[in-house]
């Protein structure tokens, strides 16, 4: 069997595989790595103030993980600058939020060189390569100009954006030609797919064929795979003694009220503003409800050192100031807004607690609290999910969750009516269908059908 090397730009495997501590993902990349053996590669998080290439390598839960330390200029032009300040807002379509310049753009495939020359010689001829996700999108080029010749694929966590919107991107064609240098390349739904043959196609004159594209007597096999969340793991979580006792303390500090539960990093793609702006318009058109309820909103910060995401966070502490003075009670107050993050078996009880799952992003890859927030119910009296039909998730839950469009106060506001006043049969039949699909397609389910197609022998050219 092959080794699989995953390459991501942070490593996060399970320091012991049941500690329930790491998210899906890392579970799932974990497990795959001890049935095949491996390598997990990344960037240590550390800066250093002349790169060396020195591998970090460490031993934990039967996964080997080997890291590198970077320089702080990469970090400033490769992290923080072509990929979260250019390609992260253009691909959730902000194209007013992304920047361009040149340096970025230059450090970006700098790092991923860097990354080539550190990760290649630890590559056996026999090995699979998987990379992960917007920071490495020219890596698989940069391993073949070093003779790399194994299978190499790519997952995408992130939306792909129309094609005359990526064309926005100065270094659009480069870029798409470059991922020619994969084997199989996945996203999360048929909408980002379709997005990205539409560029290969008409803007560079690729052919598809079946599920393959042929650019220059290159083959890429493209493909759908919805992420999905470590089911069995996540509901054991949200019966767990910590499950419990979260959901009873959000229960007793409700004191009869519902709950309606927001939890997201602190990002302007997740439309945190929209939904406070839909919460407000609630409280102010249901002046009847406005006691019977309170929303708490989880959103811990990230990329702090991206100015975007500073702003992000000083309209939403100013958003829910305002709202809170107009509306709170001394009894009561409408937004508990929580900048911190929680163990996720404490999550899995909040979620439980909460009769409304508010999962409202105006553009999500796929967004995987909706899904957490399945699992997590009760199937005897499960709540109901408010979900933005821009996230990928809305594709798979569309059946059973009350989707909205998340720029639309009056949509969210008419949804939440929607969910308080739902019955408990039509909740569980929504619920039910809803499960099928988490259960279904979970994260085993997911890592599996891209190994296999990234496992199964290369076909021939044409
Ligand atoms: P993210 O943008 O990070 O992921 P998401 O899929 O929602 O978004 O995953 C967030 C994870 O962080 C969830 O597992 C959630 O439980 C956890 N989390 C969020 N807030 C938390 C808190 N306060 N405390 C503890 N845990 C918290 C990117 C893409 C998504 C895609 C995933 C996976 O943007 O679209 O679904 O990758 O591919």
């Amino acid at each position: 069997m092959s080794r699989l090397i995953i390459i991501s730009n942070r490593v996060s495997a399970p320091k012991d595989s049941h500690s329930g501590a790491q998210g899906g993902l890392a579970v799932a990349l974990s497990a795959a790595l001890r049935e095949n053996g491996g390598i997990w590669f990344g960037w240590s998080g550390e800066t250093i103030d002349q790169f060396n290439g020195h591998i970090h390598f460490q031993q934990g839960g039967g996964v080997t993980t080997a890291m590198v330390d970077l320089e702080e200029q990469d970090v400033d032009e490769y992290y923080n600058g072509y990929a979260n300040r250019t390609l992260w807002p253009l691909f959730h379509y902000r194209i007013d939020l992304a920047e361009y310049e040149r340096g970025f753009a230059g450090g970006y495939q700098r790092v991923n060189d860097r990354f080539a020359d550190t990760v290649r010689p630890l590559v056996q001829p026999s090995d699979v390569i998987w990379i992960q996700d917007y920071h490495m999108f020219p890596l698989g080029q940069s391993l073949r100009e070093r003779g790399c010749d194994n299978r190499i694929g790519f997952f995408l966590h992130i939306p792909w954006p129309p094609r005359r919107l990526l064309g926005a991107l100065p270094e659009a064609a480069e870029l798409v030609r470059t991922l020619f240098a994969y084997d199989v390349i996945g996203f999360h739904t048929q909408e980002w797919l379709d997005s990205f043959c539409d560029y290969a196609i008409d803007d560079l004159g690729a052919q598809l064929d079946g599920d393959v594209l042929t650019l220059d007597g290159r083959q890429l096999q493209v493909m759908a795979a919805p992420i999905g969340i470590d089911t069995t793991e996540f509901v054991a979580a949200s019966k767990s003694p910590t499950a419990r006792l979260a959901y009873r303390r959000m229960r007793d500090s409700a004191v009869g009220r519902d709950l309606i539960v927001g939890v997201d990093r602190l990002d302007y793609s997740k439309g945190l503003e929209e939904r406070f702006l839909g919460y407000e318009r609630f409280l102010q058109e249901h002046p009847e409800e406005r006691k019977e309820v309170f929303l708490l909103q989880i959103a811990p910060p990230s990329r702090g050192a991206v100015e975007s995401y500073r702003k992000i966070r000083a309209t939403l502490e100013g958003l829910s100031g305002r709202i809170n003075g107009a509306y709170a009670d001394v009894d009561w107050v409408p937004i508990r807004y929580v900048n911190q993050g929680y163990p996720r078996d404490q999550l899995a009880g909040i979620y439980r607690a909460a009769r409304i799952g508010l999962v409202t992003p105006l553009r999500d890859g796929m967004n995987l609290v909706a899904k957490e927030y399945v699992a997590a119910q009760d199937p005897a009296d499960p709540g109901v999910l408010i979900l933005s039909r821009f996230a990928g998730a809305a594709a798979q839950l569309e059946g059973g969750a009350v989707l909205i469009n998340p720029y639309s106060a009056e949509e969210m506001s008419d949804a939440i009516v929607q969910a308080l006043k739902m019955d408990r049969d039509e909740r569980i039949a929504r619920w039910r269908t809803m499960m099928d699909n988490v259960e279904g397609e979970d994260v085993i389910w997911w890592r599996k059908k891209f190994t296999d197609a990234l496992m199964a022998p290369a076909k021939v050219d044409a």
